[in-house]
């Protein structure tokens, strides 16, 4: 071995076990002194003489710093070293002290759990030489104290990320990590048995440690739950939800004033935004108007557009005035949900305006397009082929990819309309087409926050698949539904539920007692292939002409209840120990059992389409908990 560093006179000679070091203090390269050092005491005396310097990785953000000093700690303000977030309030994480055996590390807070490789940190100290991850409450760091910092760095490639399997010693990659989380439910691999490291580095971290890591939302909660879930009021159909002045982005759900929008930049010098990337246009604060005080842009242009100041993406013009309302459908993968929400859009415009009057429009036909384009297909089509919707798929069209707080993250589009009233009352309706992997446990972080819109959302419309439940399909052996087919596994729906308590109550830090008060419509899917059960028989219509009557649906959802009750009594007791109002609903977007296409599909007959309950958890919601339906309804009572 032979190391030497030429500006300290420093020569380390090796000689079978024992070693020597030549030594020159200083200029004065006449003085040497050759010590003997035993073999074990080499890498201490290397330390003495070679500059080592810590290199720390935040791997969050891909920053690192080089650090020189003896002592030194990582935090929030610049009480530290290195100050991580000038925003957050000041604090120390971790204090390290560098000596000649090692680095020693220590959290500031003994309140505080280090993990250090993913175990939680005792006393260790870290070996010169070696390279370390170290994870403090959502920071996560890898570390190396060296004596050549930058070549370490540079072997380090943040922008590759693999994933080994020790068991098997594969590789797999590279995945970001926004599709570590899908990657892992389509593999079914356990993230306790994976490490996730960059390329070059010889440490990781568990795939846990990623994936459960709740990192600051992009949002802070505090502005997010600025009117808790627990303040929800269900049935006070006189309050809207969200007063005039204040609206919620549809894309990240925080709140904002009209004034507090951006704009959008309309010239084409214009383009690209430091937080969207080059193919956007520049959101930017107004401070130029033209005469009827539309905003301008640099080049002096008139910008219609607007964003929100928090996740930049676009909100639909002028809908501060109007009550907003969030629809989520939550269901397993192939529930149905894609092909409901085309056909709920439809029913709903369809019923609206023929029953009570109301005009639908899209708040934004661009961001509306995707599921308005699902919807014309399906009632356009002359043949199965051409109905056919596709799986929705983790990531795509129906995602935006934003930065939140330097951190790319991923976002359900929203598909917003607007029910307009003859005497200017409006009711905005936003819904959100997730794939039903995304609310399966696990699959949904604070990088991917597709599934939020259930923390805010003024309905949950569950979507149960009777053909992927195992006590539905025993009684289901007469339909000829290819659903039913041993190719179609059956599925633990009640895990949905689970999953939606959890996250509501985390994201609300709500205790885990006691029920949560948005209602939820528990929605018997796809019943044509059940439409000889007794429970099903018995439904009647809501509708009496252009009356909506609630009471017809109550009296449904008792009856549909005592029959679910007998065949899945564990999804029932689990949907009302969630919320304070359960109502049950049946209903089929097709009225029929779709057909197997060339492409192995399954597709609806377009001339047999016929559905039947679809808009009735909405128009039931919309009854009981709209200002502005339930005026337009006891009108239309009064007319009559
Ligand atoms: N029998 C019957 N089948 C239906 C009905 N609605 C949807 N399906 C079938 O259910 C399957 C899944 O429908 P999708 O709408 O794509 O399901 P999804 O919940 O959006 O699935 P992901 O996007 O994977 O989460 C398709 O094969 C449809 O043909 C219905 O009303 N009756
Ligand atoms: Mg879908």
């Amino acid at each position: 071995m032979e190391a030497n560093h030429p500006h300290r006179g420093i020569q380390l000679f090796s000689q079978y076990s024992s070693e020597f070091v030549l030594y020159h203090p200083g200029n004065d390269c006449s003085k040497w002194t050759l010590f003997y050092v035993s073999g074990g005491m080499i890498e201490q005396v290397k330390q003495w003489f070679l500059p080592v310097a810590t290199v720390v990785i935040d791997t969050t953000s891909g920053r690192h710093r080089i650090i020189r000093k003896k002592r030194f700690t990582i935090g929030y303000g610049t009480v530290n070293t290195w100050n991580l977030d000038t925003q957050k309030p000041p604090s120390q994480l971790v204090s390290f002290r560098l000596t000649k055996t090692g680095l020693e590390v220590e959290p500031t807070d003994p309140d505080d759990t280090l993990l250090l490789d993913g175990k939680p940190w005792t006393t260790d100290i870290l070996e010169i030489g070696m390279e370390y991850t170290l994870q403090i409450r959502d920071e996560q760091f890898l570390l190396c104290v060296s004596d050549k910092p930058k070549a370490w760095l540079e072997s380090i490639h943040l922008d590759k990320w693999l994933v080994f399997e020790p068991a098997s010693g594969e590789i797999f990659g590279p995945l970001d990590k926004l599709q570590l989380e899908p990657w892992l439910i389509a593999q079914r691999k356990d993230p306790n048995d994976l490490i996730y490291y960059p390329e070059g580095s010889s440490k990781g971290f568990h795939v846990s440690q990623i994936i459960d890591m709740e990192l600051p939302a992009p949002v802070t909660q505090s502005e997010l739950l600025q009117h808790p879930l627990k303040d929800h009021k269900p049935y006070s159909p006189a309050k809207p939800q969200e007063t005039a002045q204040e609206s919620r982005c549809p894309h990240c759900w925080s709140p904002f004033l009209a004034g507090d929008l951006l704009t959008i930049a309309t010239h084409e010098t214009l383009r690209g935004d430091p937080l969207l990337g080059s193919d956007e246009m520049l959101r930017f604060e107004a401070d130029a108007f033209n005469d009827q005080g539309v905003p301008l842009d640099a080049t002096g242009t008139p910008c219609l557009e607007q964003a929100c100041p928090q996740c930049r993406l676009k909100v639909p013009h002028g809908m501060s005035d109007i009550s907003q309302a969030f629809i989520s459908i939550l269901g397993s993968p192939g529930a149905g949900k894609s092909y409901y929400l085309s056909v709920l859009t439809d029913e709903l415009q369809k019923k609206a305006f023929n029953n009570w009057g109301f005009n639908w429009k899209d708040a934004d036909p661009t961001a509306n397009a995707p599921l308005n384009s699902m919807r014309h297909r399906l009632f356009s089509a002359q043949f199965a082929a051409e109905a056919c919707l596709a799986k929705t798929s983790l990531d795509g069209h129906l995602y935006s990819k934003v930065k939140l707080n330097g951190r790319p993250t991923q976002l359900p589009r929203p598909f917003t309309y607007i029910l307009e009233g003859g005497d200017h009352q409006s009711q905005s309706l936003t819904f959100y087409d997730n794939a039903g992997e995304h609310f399966q446990p696990g699959s949904d972080g604070t990088a991917n926050p597709v599934t939020h819109h259930l923390a805010h959302a003024h309905l949950w419309c569950f979507l149960f698949d009777p053909s992927k439940d195992a006590t539905f399909r025993k009684h289901l052996k007469s339909s000829k539904d290819p659903q039913l087919s041993r190719r179609y596994p059956t599925e633990n729906q009640e895990l949905l539920l689970a999953e939606l308590e959890n996250r509501i109550r985390v994201l609300h830090q709500l205790p885990p007692l006691g029920k949560l008060n948005t209602p939820l419509a528990f929605i018997l899917g796809k019943m044509d292939m059940i439409e000889d059960w007794d429970p099903i028989t018995q439904q009647k219509d809501p509708w009496n002409g252009r009356h909506f009557n609630s009471l017809v649906v109550e009296e449904n959802s008792r009856i549909l209840r005592e029959g679910l009750l007998e065949r899945i009594p564990a999804l029932v007791a689990r949907a009302e120990s969630i919320s304070e109002k359960v109502v049950y609903f049946a209903s089929t977007s097709f009225g029929h059992s779709p057909r197997r296409i060339k492409t192995g599909e399954l597709s609806p007959i377009p001339k047999k389409i016929k559905p039947k309950g679809v808009e009735v958890p909405v128009f039931w919601w919309l009854s009981s908990w709209s200002t502005v339906f339930n005026n337009q309804r006891q009108q239309a009572w009064q007319s009559s």
